[in-house]
């Protein structure tokens, strides 16, 4: 498709949390998640910059429900920075659940970005933890190579791919989410129509992996 949306040399393609636990039999499996893989492997030959991001918690982390008496999955609590769902354990550091999905295949990632690893903090964002402030590094690194505009791809659409794209858009980078390389939790309290909603208000474009000029 020649009117398709070109992609450039001060691009990076970030693909998130693409982990075991958040595919099918994983501690917080996203469902179909293992479907963005293909697409994924597909799209990440075409960007020179490819950032892999890994949810990277200890054991106890306090976004888990198993670190709270009496909650259960899906639960929540209320945190000074507002309020907090309690997951299934998953993504705990040096586990196989934590561990890259094994089909994801893109050796020329130059970057794996872990996070979430501060036990009372949870970061959903690859560029600031869910306190707002705290920063993992990520927009300085992009700055400092000059990549302006970040499409986003992986798991899961209405959490962490979410939270990224507003973060991205809110450090001054353009966002693009590729959605259908993108699966969601969708919980029962509408997260994945918040998550549109958000990326309506704040412009972020989302569009399909078809509308992108790949190369061959
Ligand atoms: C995620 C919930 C908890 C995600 C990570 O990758 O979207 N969601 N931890
Ligand atoms: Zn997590």
């Amino acid at each position: 498709m020649p009117d398709g949306l070109e992609i450039h040399e001060s691009d990076a393609l970030l693909i998130t949390d693409v982990q075991n636990d958040f595919c099918p039999g994983g501690g917080l499996a996203v469902p179909d998640g293992h479907e963005v893989v293909p697409i994924i492997n597909r799209l990440a030959t075409s960007f020179r910059t490819v950032i892999l991001t890994q949810d990277w918690h200890p054991l106890g982390h306090l976004s888990f429900a198993s670190s709270h008496s009496s909650k259960m999955p899906f639960d929540t609590i209320t945190l000074e920075h507002g309020e907090q769902i309690l997951w299934p354990d998953h993504c705990v550091q040096d586990t196989p659940g934590a561990e890259l999905y094994s089909g994801l295949k893109v050796p020329h990632a130059q970057l794996i970005l872990r996070k979430g690893y501060h036990r009372d903090i949870d970061s959903y964002s690859a560029f600031l933890e869910n306190d707002q402030i705290t920063p993992t590094g990520l927009a300085g690194y992009l700055r400092e190579r000059g990549l302006t505009r970040v499409l986003l791809a992986g798991l899961a659409l209405d959490f962490c791919v979410r939270y990224s794209a507003e973060d991205a858009c809110r450090c001054g980078f353009k966002a693009i989410v590729i959605e259908d390389a993108c699966r969601a939790i969708d919980t029962d309290d509408g997260s994945l129509g918040a998550a549109r909603q958000s990326f309506a208000e704040l412009a972020i474009m989302s569009i399909k992996s078809t509308e992108l000029n790949l190369i061959a």
